[in-house]
């Protein structure tokens, strides 16, 4: 078929193919979800629903894109990571991240209803999207636990500071100056101390953010089978599927790694 003589714009076209043998995380985080969450009555510090909707979509990305083998999620942000050999639009980040985005995006507005109820969604929410690559297995254990540590500080914070407020009685500028300063075991000694809380009985959830990750699970069915020239009959098959499971573990540590031996392949 003879080329038009527009053809030549296709050229134009970056390219954008992430580097080989290195795992590929997409980061999506919320627009301007300070206003959203206000707009929408999200509870303080921690609004159950709103993460369970996060986790919700998060795993209709895992499920219905290929190639991501953990996600790590807290507050807006979820990140995905696909594994180093994934061939999935030849690796171009563009057409990854743009997936990733769009499926959340769509899934958070599909599943709204389910953890918001009658509460209405007033405006269509977005997120950012970007692409970053790790080589080695060391690099993408610290990159979660980069995004794990700043869940931790940041809910600390929120929590003794939404305690002051709440409990505390004082405005929110009261509770900024009270924490100027404060290192976190001053933190954790206002809310023991005033307030009775132990922060390290906190919900795990709120503590140590959603981590997904695929899990085998053998199940036994019953099939009707029917050879030939015979009545049919029923049979015991078992066979393994695969379903995504949530964890509100620490990801910092060896352990989850040591438990979960799968998740990463070789660095060699
Ligand atoms: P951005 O990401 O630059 O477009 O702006 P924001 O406003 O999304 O800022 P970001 O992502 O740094 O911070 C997340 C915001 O979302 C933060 O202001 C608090 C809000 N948020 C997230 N989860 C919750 C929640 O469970 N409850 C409440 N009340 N707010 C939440
Ligand atoms: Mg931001
Ligand atoms: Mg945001
Ligand atoms: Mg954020
Ligand atoms: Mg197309």
């Amino acid at each position: 078929m003879a080329k038009s003589k527009f053809e030549y714009v296709r050229n134009f076209e970056t390219d954008d193919t992430c580097l080989k043998n290195c795992y590929i995380v997409v980061r999506l985080d919320g627009r301007n979800f300070h206003k959203f969450a206000e707009q929408h009555n999200f509870m303080k510090p921690n609004d159950d629903r709103a993460l369970g909707l996060m986790t919700c979509s998060a795993r209709s990305v895992m499920e219905d894109l290929d190639d991501i083998i953990i996600s790590y999620g807290q507050s807006d942000e979820f990140s995905f990571v696909f594994k180093r050999t994934s061939n999935w639009f030849k690796r171009r980040a563009s057409k990854l991240m743009t997936h990733v985005a769009s499926q959340f995006s769509s899934s958070y507005v599909f599943y709204w209803k389910d953890y918001f109820g009658d509460q209405p969604l007033l405006y269509p929410p977005g997120f950012d999207g970007r692409v970053v690559l790790y080589p080695s297995n060391r690099n993408l254990r610290d990159y979660l636990s980069w995004r794990q540590a700043d869940c931790h500080v940041n809910n600390l914070y929120n929590t003794v500071f939404w305690t002051l407020v709440q409990k505390g009685g004082l405005t929110t500028t009261q509770a900024e100056d009270r924490l100027k300063g404060t290192l976190a075991a001053d933190k954790n000694e206002i809310m023991f101390s005033e307030f009775d809380i132990n922060y390290n009985k906190e919900p795990l959830v709120h503590r140590k953010g959603t981590t997904l990750i695929w899990e085998k699970l053998e199940e036994t069915v019953t099939k009707s089978v029917k050879l030939p020239n015979e009545a049919g009959e029923e049979v015991l098959v078992t066979r393994t599927r695969r379903r995504v499971s949530a964890h509100h573990c620490d990801v910092i540590g060896n352990q989850f790694w040591e438990e979960h031996p799968n998740i990463l392949e070789d660095d060699n």
